[in-house]
C-alpha cells in the first residue's frame, strides 16, 4: 500500500489557523519541562467561565438579567445583575479547579479564601468590567491577574499572598464580549488573542503574538473629566487635537484598551477632582492590562511610576492610568 506523511500546509491560511486555546495552552506548558499543568488548568477554568458569561450576556435582553441587582459594592457602585452572575461563574470555576487558594474580586469587599491549602495561585478579577454598558448592548469585558502564592503550600493564606505588585504576575488576560468574544492573555512570553467560535464552543487562536503599534492616532479619555484633571494632561489633549488625532471612548476599559492595543493609541484615566486617586482599580484592572501592554511592546504608568511596580496597600486601591502605545505614553509623560 502506498502511504504518504500527513503534512498540514496551512501557510497560505496563516500558520496558526485551527489552533484551539486548549491546544495552545498545552503547547506553552510543554516548553516548561517542570510545569505541573496547574496554571494551564487555571487558564482553562477562566476560559470555561467566560464562555458561560458570554452566553449570559448574549441573551441578557431576553432573560431578565439586565438592570440593577439592588446592592452597592465596596466601591460605592451599584451592582448590576450581570456583575453578580459573572462573579458567581468565575468564582465557581476557580474554586472547583483546585489550583487557586484566594480570589480578589471587584464585587467582594474582602479576599475570598477558598480554604484550599494546596492551591498555588491567587487570582484578582474584575468579572464584568464596564457595567454601565451592560444594559445598552455595548462591549464589556472580564479582566484577570494570576499570582503565585508566596506562603508555603499547606499554610493558610496571608496578606502578602494577595497584595503583590504587578511585576509578580505569572499570567494575566482579559475577555472582550464585543461583536465577537475574544480572550487575550499572556504568561510573560508574548501576548496571544483567541476568538470564540460559538457554534463549536471553542476559542481559536486568531491574533498570534500581538504587538502594540509603536505609536498611534487614537486618544481615549472621558472628556467630561478634563476641566478637573492636571494641566499636563490638558496640554497633551490639546496637542492630540492640534495634530488631528482621533478621539475614541467607549467607557469599557477592556474595549478601549483592546482597540488601542491593535490599532495604536493611548487610554487615559487621570486623577481628577472627583477621583483624586484616579478611578481604575490597580489589582484587577490596571495590573493585568499593564502586563499585557508591556508584553506587546507598550507602556503603562500612573504618571510617575510604572504601574507594574506599584505595591498595592489595599485590595480595591485605585490608580491613575495612562496605557498604550509606547510613543504616545512617552509623549504624554513629557508633558506631565
Ligand atoms: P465599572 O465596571 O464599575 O462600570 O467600571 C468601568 C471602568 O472602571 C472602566 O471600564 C471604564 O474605562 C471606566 O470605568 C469608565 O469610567 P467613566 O464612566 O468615569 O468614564
Amino acid at each position: 500500500m502506498k502511504t504518504k506523511p500527513y503534512i498540514q500546509d496551512t501557510s497560505s491560511l496563516g500558520y496558526f489557523v485551527g489552533v484551539t486555546l486548549d491546544r495552545f495552552i498545552k503547547s506553552m506548558q510543554d516548553d516548561f519541562p517542570y510545569a505541573t499543568g496547574e496554571l494551564s488548568q487555571l487558564l482553562r477554568d477562566i476560559a470555561l467561565a467566560s464562555k458561560i458569561v458570554s452566553r449570559e450576556i448574549g441573551r441578557a435582553g431576553l432573560s431578565h438579567v439586565t438592570g440593577a441587582y439592588g446592592h452597592t459594592n465596596v466601591q460605592g457602585e451599584e451592582q448590576q445583575k450581570l456583575d453578580v452572575v459573572a462573579n458567581i461563574r468565575f468564582i465557581r470555576a476557580l474554586s472547583k479547579g483546585g489550583e487557586v487558594c484566594a480570589i480578589v474580586s471587584e464585587e467582594d469587599d474582602e479576599v475570598i479564601d477558598l480554604q484550599n491549602k494546596t492551591g498555588k495561585y491567587v487570582v484578582a478579577i474584575d468579572p464584568l468590567d464596564g457595567s454601565s454598558n451592560i444594559d445598552v448592548n455595548v462591549s464589556i469585558g472580564t479582566i484577570f491577574s494570576v499570582y503565585r502564592r508566596v506562603t508555603p503550600l499547606g499554610s493558610s493564606i496571608a496578606p502578602e499572598d494577595v497584595l503583590q505588585s504587578g511585576v509578580k504576575q505569572v499570567a494575566a488576560g482579559y475577555v472582550l464580549y464585543g461583536s465577537s468574544t475574544m480572550l487575550v492573555y499572556t504568561t510573560g512570553s508574548g501576548v496571544n488573542g483567541f476568538t470564540y467560535e460559538r457554534s463549536l464552543g471553542e476559542f481559536f487562536l486568531s491574533h498570534p503574538s500581538i504587538q502594540a503599534p509603536a505609536s498611534g492616532e487614537i486618544f481615549t479619555i472621558n472628556d467630561g473629566l478634563t476641566p478637573t484633571v492636571g494641566l499636563g494632561v490638558v496640554e497633551f489633549l490639546n496637542t492630540c487635537k492640534r495634530k488631528g488625532r482621533t478621539s475614541r471612548y467607549i467607557g469599557s476599559l477592556v474595549a478601549d484598551f483592546h482597540r488601542n492595543l491593535l490599532k495604536g493609541g493611548i487610554y487615559m484615566y487621570p486623577a481628577s477632582s472627583k477621583n483624586p486617586s484616579g478611578k481604575i482599580r490597580l489589582m484587577y484592572e490596571a495590573n493585568a492590562l499593564a502586563f499585557i501592554v508591556e508584553q506587546a511592546g507598550g507602556l503603562a504608568t500612573d504618571g510617575s511610576r510604572r504601574i507594574l511596580e506599584i505595591q498595592p496597600e489595599t485590595l480595591h486601591q485605585r490608580t491613575p492610568l495612562f496605557i498604550g502605545s509606547k510613543g504616545l505614553v512617552e509623549e504624554l509623560m513629557g508633558q506631565l
